[in-house]
């Protein structure tokens, strides 16, 4: 990382280049840096080394594969909101080959590629976006004559590093979706790491939250290697949280208030979407924290009125239904929930739910009460809409 005094000495001067090269105030550059050290999990204080590395560094050359996708992952990190991380993507790195982007096509495009790879041999950055089909020897997915299988393994030979982009390039995503009628996706669709037979730094979402892969590749530019992963190869400072973690949501959760169906007054009123199918808490992903499209808080699925269909997360995303409820992982609830609708003479005390927790062991008793307790919610929601249901003149007669 170098000299840590050096590095937090960005310049006046430092500035004004930075201010002018990319057309930015300062001030904003300097706000963008402080985000993305944050995003990375660093400490105060590290947007300065982070202003220096994108100052400093010589801008790595990228080239972008796209194999079977929708193209969502350019779409999100290139039409962002905030104008300036379009400008930042693009200052700080080269992107050599693109093939949305870039203006050559056919031959030109194909010798752009490979002229690339020959000028930073072992240096480049590999990013690729997509799944690439298996089935029947790859045929599913040609470029230029190539499967994406043999232009996949071209291209990382000589790659510095390695990113795969969105679920697609991370698992498989949705192509990799398998109907109940079979056994595997139409194309045999996987994940680049499986290709490669080897772990690589992976992004996933559909789209992804662009600040995690300009993080990671600036944390490429500050400290010389990409961040620390996990074992799905996802950097931990971005995937190491449950959604349901962050939820803005979560306290509706915890009080055992639940949308029950799209529309319903729980789902008007901002209430969990739990039982609506939501896998927050079973995904890890920070887009409860840092939302999407710099467009305020709320700019996130679980924040826009649907449950996180999951779409970071292997074998949740594109597998399990959207409406099924998730898992709970690490529960750890209060032992007792209070329920949006409480039937009198019916609730357990606190006194039993803490004897349930002594006798099964905290961890299991707090499970046990979760489930009862959504259970218990759910009855009791049912009993209020059916009263609901009863027609006036019914009340009348009664
Ligand atoms: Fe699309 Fe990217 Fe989804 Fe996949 O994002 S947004 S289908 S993850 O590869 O283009
Ligand atoms: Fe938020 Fe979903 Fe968890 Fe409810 S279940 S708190 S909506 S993440
Ligand atoms: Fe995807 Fe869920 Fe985040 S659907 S975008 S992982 S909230």
């Amino acid at each position: 990382m170098g000299d840590i005094n050096a590095i937090f000495e960005t310049s006046r001067k430092t500035l004004e280049e930075i201010e002018q090269r990319l057309e930015m105030p300062r001030r904003e550059f300097l706000q963008f840096c402080a985000t993305l050290a944050v995003t990375m999990g660093l400490p105060a204080g590290a947007e300065a080394a982070v202003a220096k590395a994108i100052e400093a560094a010589k801008r790595p050359s990228v080239i972008w594969l796209h194999f079977q996708e929708c193209t969502g992952c350019s779409e999100s990190l290139l039409r962002a909101e905030h104008p300036t991380l379009e400008k930042l993507i693009l200052d700080v790195i080269s992107l050599d080959y693109h093939e949305t982007l870039m203006a050559a096509a056919g031959h030109q495009a194909e010798a752009a590629r490979k002229a690339a790879m020959k000028a930073n041999k072992g240096k480049y950055v590999l990013v690729v976006e997509g799944a690439i089909p298996t089935k029947n020897n790859g045929i599913y997915c040609k470029i230029g004559g190539q499967t994406a299988i043999e232009m996949l393994k071209e291209c990382a030979a000589d790659a510095a590093a390695v990113i795969a982009i969105g679920s697609c390039a991370s698992w498989g995503g949705m192509p990799s979706t398998i109907s109940p009628l079979s056994d595997s996706s139409p194309t045999g669709s996987a994940g680049v790491a499986e290709i490669l037979g080897k772990p690589v730094v992976t992004i996933p979402g559909c789209p992804p939250n662009p600040y995690n892969f300009l993080a990671a590749v600036v944390h490429f530019l500050t400290f010389g290697k990409l961040p620390e992963v996990d074992k799905l190869g996802r950097p931990k400072f971005a995937y190491s949280r449950l959604i349901h973690e962050n939820c803005e949501r979560r306290a509706h959760f915890d009080a055992g208030r639940f949308a029950m169906e799209f529309g319903d007054a729980g789902h008007r009123q901002g209430y969990c979407l739990y039982k609506l199918g939501c896998k927050g808490p079973e995904t890890y992903a920070n887009c409860s924290a840092l939302g999407f499209g710099d467009a305020g808080e709320n700019n996130w699925p679980v924040g826009c009125g649907h449950p996180c269909i999951g779409c970071s997360e292997k074998g949740i995303g594109f597998q399990k239904p959207i409406h099924q409820v998730a898992k709970m992982l690490n529960v750890t609830p209060p032992l007792q929930y209070p329920r949006i609708v409480e039937e009198q003479g019916k609730a357990a005390s606190f006194a039993s739910a803490a004897a349930v927790a002594a006798v099964a062991g905290a961890a299991a008793g707090a499970a046990i009460m979760l489930t009862r307790n959504l259970g218990l919610s759910h009855a009791a929601e049912e009993a209020e809409r059916a009263k609901a249901l009863v027609k006036p003149e019914d009340k009348a007669g009664a």
